[in-house]
Parts: structure tokens; sequence; C-alpha cells
């Protein structure tokens, strides 16, 4: 990342010093403080595959992301089926968070193998194409996410979050752009081509940090003048 001028370019002029060290120290305690947010929030979905090219067998996965070190036992992940809403998959997931803050329960074959590197838990499970969504639930059944895909007739059921993320096509997964649950499916997740199991999605947005620097950067013009 390029810093911005007023982090490391020279002094501006007269009362501009003092105001640069407090927009400084504003800067990166938001930046810690949004850590440690996330870091407490509840798991959060942060990307499924569901379609592989050719056979899904030993080739799909859910990825959750959540507190590191934190146990997965309880939750369950759902598949809902798009066109009258019961339940085609029912995932009872055991294990913890690894120290990346990353949980990924993949698809086995017939022979218990797997084609998902780095698998925390592994069980027999295929998602259906969209419309359809995947709900994360906590040991009392209560949603903690959710994920509609596809794009759903009226009749249909949806359930996910505001608006439904589109369906990705053969080979490609849906990801969550960063660890901000905005509660839209169309603005958290994207169609992403190369799927990444245990690699998670930026902790922040960065288009927030670019306004928040430019907000800050034209501040300080205004004051320097
Ligand atoms: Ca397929
Ligand atoms: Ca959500
Ligand atoms: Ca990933």
């Amino acid at each position: 990342m390029t810093l911005p001028f007023f982090l490391y370019g020279p002094r501006p002029r007269v009362g501009a010093a003092s105001l640069r060290t407090t927009l400084r120290a504003a800067i990166l305690a938001a930046a810690v403080a949004s850590w440690g947010t996330l870091a407490a929030a509840s798991p959060l979905l942060s990307e499924v595959f569901y379609d592989a090219s050719g056979s899904d067998d030993g080739e799909v996965f859910v990825e959750l992301a959540g507190t590191p070190g934190a146990s997965v036992d309880g939750l369950v992940i759902e598949g809902i089926n798009g066109s009258d809403g019961s339940v085609t998959v029912s995932l009872e997931l055991a294990g913890s968070f690894g120290s990346d803050g990353l949980f990924v329960v993949a698809d086995v074959d017939a022979e218990g193998a797997t084609a998902v590197a780095g698998a925390d838990q592994l069980l027999s499970f295929d998602f259906q194409n969209g419309p359809d969504s995947v709900v994360l639930r906590d040991a009392l059944g209560v949603a903690l996410d959710a994920l509609g895909y596809g794009a759903f007739d009226a009749g249909q059921v949806f359930a996910g979050e505001g608006a439904p993320a589109p369906d990705a096509p053969a080979g490609s997964s849906l990801a969550r752009l960063d660890l901000v649950d905005r509660g839209d499916n169309a603005l958290d997740f994207a169609v992403t081509d190369t799927p990444t199991p245990g690699v998670g999605p930026a902790p922040v947005p960065e288009p927030s940090l670019a306004v928040l620097l430019a907000v800050a950067s034209a501040a300080l013009r205004r004051r320097g003048r």
C-alpha cells in the first residue's frame, strides 16, 4: 500500500503538525479497533464452492471465518433448496478455527478422499447450483450467517441476506470480499474464478480505508492553507 503524503511527507505549514499526529493516531486506532471487532465477531461464511468443473465429488467445500482457536462444535451448515425451502444438506461441524481464523469443511468421494487442500473436516455433501442458499446456524438453530445465490423467481425460497449473490459458474466459487458483514449477499460476496480454501478474505474493506484517508487528506489541506 502506498502511504498518503501526510503520514510520511514534509511537515505541512502552520498548525497542521499536531492535526497530522492526531489523524495518524486516529487511523491507527480505527485499524486496531476493527481488527479486534472482527476477531471477536461470530463465525461467518467466507467462501462456498458448490459447482466444480465436471463432477463435484470430492471437490466442493465451505470455508468459515471466525475467532482463531474458537471451537466450531455444534455449528451446522445447511443447504436450502431454492425451489421449496427444504434442507438438502445438513453438516454438523467439529473442530476449531485455525490460527488464521479459518475452518474449511470439504466433501469426500467414495474412497474418503478430497481434492480440497488443507481441509479441517471431511464430510460427504454437495450443494445444488442456484438459485439456492447456504445457512450457518449455531447449536440452537439460530442463523449466524447465510448466503443465497442465483436468480430467485417469485415463489422460490431465498434464505440468504439482502439481495442474492450471482450464481457462480462451474469451477468458480463465491467468496467474501472482506470480513465486514453488510447483511447483503450481493455486496458481501463475489464470484472467484479460482477457489481459495484456507485463504481468507481481507479483514478491512480497502475502499472504505481509501475514503477515510481521502477525507483526512482533504482536512489537512484545508487546515494548511
Ligand atoms: Ca459440477
Ligand atoms: Ca451475514
Ligand atoms: Ca477462501
